[in-house]
């Protein structure tokens, strides 16, 4: 994954040319060199030589010396180049990037919405209103009503509704008998809509969402 560019070195570069190292071969070679064949043009010992007018070398990180050892093309002509390669450095950005990257997959993790079967195993039934005491609901979470389709309802409404067991005015109705209900921050009422399920029998909750 860790992308690598190529630099056409010399007065014939042409960028879209991949090229490293371009130049008539026999008139010139690369001789890759240490700093002491740099600083003083000795091509008698050379790390390696190169010349076929057209090397490609790939850098390592660290610092790297090259010299044309033909002639005096060096010490009288320029011919010689030092590079320093910089790899420790994209990598460590790399692995930077690795470690956002599995921080926001952490954080996408840890906002999902969690989903919720109202009552358990019971399902939306009687006596459910105490089925909310130990748990947290956020924003999004989603609330899956079970029941009997037709025995009983889901009606959302407000504080009232809630506190009377009013189900003459509901905000909404569901009664597919597995209703999902996506909740909103703040704080939301259902209740049983279906005889005295509500009053007598506890089919209520009310649910706040952080
Ligand atoms: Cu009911």
């Amino acid at each position: 994954m860790v992308g690598t560019s190529t630099s056409l070195i010399g007065p014939t570069a042409r960028p879209s040319t991949p090229t490293t190292s371009s130049y008539q071969k026999g008139y010139h070679n690369v001789l890759k060199v240490d700093s002491n064949g740099y600083a003083n043009c000795k091509s008698d010992n050379p790390i390696s030589t190169f010349e076929s007018g057209d090397d490609h070398i790939t850098l390592a990180r660290g610092t790297h010396y090259f010299i044309c050892g033909i002639s005096n093309h060096c010490s009288h002509g320029n011919m010689k180049i030092k590079i320093i390669a910089q790899g420790g450095a994209t990598q460590a950005t790399m692995a930077i990037g690795l470690v956002m990257l599995a921080l926001l997959l952490l954080n996408g993790e840890l906002a999902e919405s969690e989903q919720f079967t109202v009552g358990d195993n019971h399902g939306w039934d009687f006596d459910v209103i105490n089925w909310t005491n130990d748990k947290t609901f956020h924003a999004d979470d989603i609330l899956e009503f079970k029941y009997q389709k037709g025995y009983h309802n889901v009606l959302k409404v407000d504080s009232n509704g809630y506190a009377n067991c009013k189900s003459d005015n509901p905000i909404s109705t569901f009664e597919s008998g597995d209703d999902h209900i996506t909740l909103a921050r703040g704080t939301h009422y259902f209740i049983c809509g279906i005889s005295n399920h509500c009053s007598h029998g506890n089919m209520k909750i009310k649910i706040t969402a952080q």
